[in-house]
């Protein structure tokens, strides 16, 4: 039966199940289209690196002989259209095949195809991930806690990745305490690699730059991979060069040094331009070659077979109701600040003037600043999520919304994490040096010149005391509330509730 194969945007890998076992008669689909480039406002990168990687993988499977229909900006609306222009053009496909699609609001689209066309429609596992969607759920089903720790221990025993028969290597599961050493201030980041853009990615960029000038980021700065060759040539560089000090320093933050020794590579990753399997035995290698550490080989596989496999399944057990979660019922407006990135806060400015610069920021910035920040004011959940789910080159549905709304924001009230992630300023002079060169003082939590965080985590804590009160991971930080007198206690509380009602002043 001739097919119409549809491959979406983030899944330009050769190895995907729906470019198995094509047929010379076959017709494979790309499209550019508005509701998938509009449904939030993506940065300018993220457009730009999809575009350009979406045109540069319809080039190569031509090269190889497939018959491809590709679609250019601003000639249908959604991918819906996109099917039935290529239908149209191809009238002898008699059935229609996709990989199962990263996000819940499009599948749900992709489930009305086999009716509106009245054709047969195929939709297959993306085996681009470890744990297939039923292995995952037979892992959740009966367990009252879904701990990320449990399910990463069946994958290293299910990949045999850094095993030892069944013992894990070096004895121990995970060396997350070796990953949280804080940086010398002199230290030099070693920056991912970059990439000049050639003739397909320039009139991407004319493109862009013509369609979403309003977008966040500038696009003369884009700098990253858009085809798989080059996505691992930018993989081997971290594995060569940033690697080795990645395991120390993977929760560090320096003034400046954006990346400091992360690979960004999650961009390559989840546009399917990387593969996981092959990442993995890369840094397996590494390490048994001796090039490596373990705490970093381990550190960097955790969050390849463990982290991100894990939310991967959650977010498919869990919609759609996880997406309208908001256990701390927080709703208060984002500040214009996490758009342009203008604040006296340090922290805040380098998270963000990252995510305006590279449509990235690293994992600490994402969940200790930006996100620490929004738990600790109660920022709205839907303007955050869809904030993160605009502005990061990485970001599809399945792997922000659970990174987000659940482990930053704790709104599924703890089914992710054991406890919320909030922190005071003092968890951020300690990770970095952003402190000393800021406007506000971290020692201080009252008075003009207080860091705002330090208020703001009492208050958090005296706000939500009903929801948090009785987690046993939180006692600690309840008792030194309680142990402060009354005074003091409203004099922070009220130094809060000014710093809250001036949030644009920051
Ligand atoms: C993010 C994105 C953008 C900006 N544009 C397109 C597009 O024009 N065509 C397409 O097929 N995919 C695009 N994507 C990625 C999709 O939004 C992604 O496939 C779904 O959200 C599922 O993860
Ligand atoms: Fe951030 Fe507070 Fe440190 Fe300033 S003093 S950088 S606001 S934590």
């Amino acid at each position: 039966m001739p097919k119409l194969i549809v491959v979406l945007g983030d899944q330009l890998s050769p190895a995907l199940s729906s470019l198995q076992h094509l047929q010379p008669e076959d017709v494979i689909l790309l499209a550019e289209v508005a509701e998938e480039a509009c449904y939030v406002k993506h940065h300018k990168h993220k457009i730009i690196l999809l575009f350009s990687a979406m045109r540069h993988f319809a080039a190569v499977l031509k090269q190889q002989g497939m018959s491809v229909y590709y679609l250019q900006y601003g000639n249908v609306n959604n991918m819906t259209s996109a099917v039935s222009a290529a239908l149209q053009q191809h009238p002898s496909l008699e059935q229609v095949v996709i990989t199962q699609c990263g996000e819940y609001r499009l599948q749900q689209e992709i489930d009305q195809w086999s009716q509106h066309f009245s054709l047969p429609v195929q939709v297959l596992d993306d085996d681009r991930f470890i744990c297939t969607l039923s292995r995952f759920s037979q892992w959740a089903s009966g367990k009252k806690q879904l701990r990320m720790e449990y399910f990463y221990r069946e994958m290293r025993r299910y990949t045999g990745l850094l095993m030892q028969n069944d013992q894990p290597e070096g004895g121990k599961w995970n060396y997350d305490a070796d990953n949280r050493k804080a940086c010398p201030s002199d230290m030099q980041q070693i920056a991912p690699l970059t990439f000049s853009a050639d003739d397909i990615t320039e009139q991407v960029k004319m493109l862009v730059l013509k369609h979403f000038p309003d977008n966040m980021g500038e696009v003369d700065n884009f700098c990253y991979a858009v085809t798989g060759k080059d996505a691992r040539l930018a993989f081997m560089h971290f594995v060569e060069q940033q690697l080795p000090r990645f395991g120390d320093y993977q929760d560090a933050m320096l003034l400046d040094q954006p990346f400091l020794f992360h690979s960004i590579c999650s961009v390559y990753l989840n546009c399917g331009l990387l593969d996981v399997r092959w990442m993995c035995n890369k840094v397996a290698a590494a390490y048994h070659s001796g090039a490596v550490p373990l705490n970093a080989a381990e550190g960097f596989i955790r969050q390849l077979i463990g982290w991100r496999e894990y939310v991967r399944g959650l977010y498919w057990l869990l919609m759609p109701g996880y997406a309208t979660e908001n256990y701390l019922q927080a709703t208060r407006e984002l500040p214009a600040f996490y758009w342009h990135g203008k604040t006296r806060m340090r922290c805040m400015q380098q998270a963000i003037s990252s995510t305006i610069e590279h449509a990235y920021s690293h994992h600490i910035h994402r969940l200790m600043i930006t996100g620490n920040f929004a738990l600790l004011a109660g920022l709205s959940v839907k303007q955050l999520t869809d904030w993160y789910l605009a502005v990061y080159a990485d970001a599809y549905e399945w792997v922000e919304l659970p990174n987000t709304l659940g482990m930053a924001l704790f709104a599924d009230g703890g089914v992710m994490a054991s406890k919320p992630y909030a922190a005071s300023g003092a968890y951020i002079n300690r990770m970095s040096n952003y402190c000393q060169h800021c406007h506000y003082k971290v020692k201080d939590t009252t008075g003009d010149a207080a860091c705002p965080f330090n208020a703001l985590y009492w208050h958090f804590l005296h706000r939500n005391e009903q929801q948090l009160a009785a987690n046993p991971r939180l006692a600690l930080a309840y008792a030194n509330w309680r142990r402060r007198i009354e005074a003091d206690q409203n004099a922070i509380l009220a130094k809060a509730e000014h710093t809250l009602i001036h949030l644009e002043q920051l």
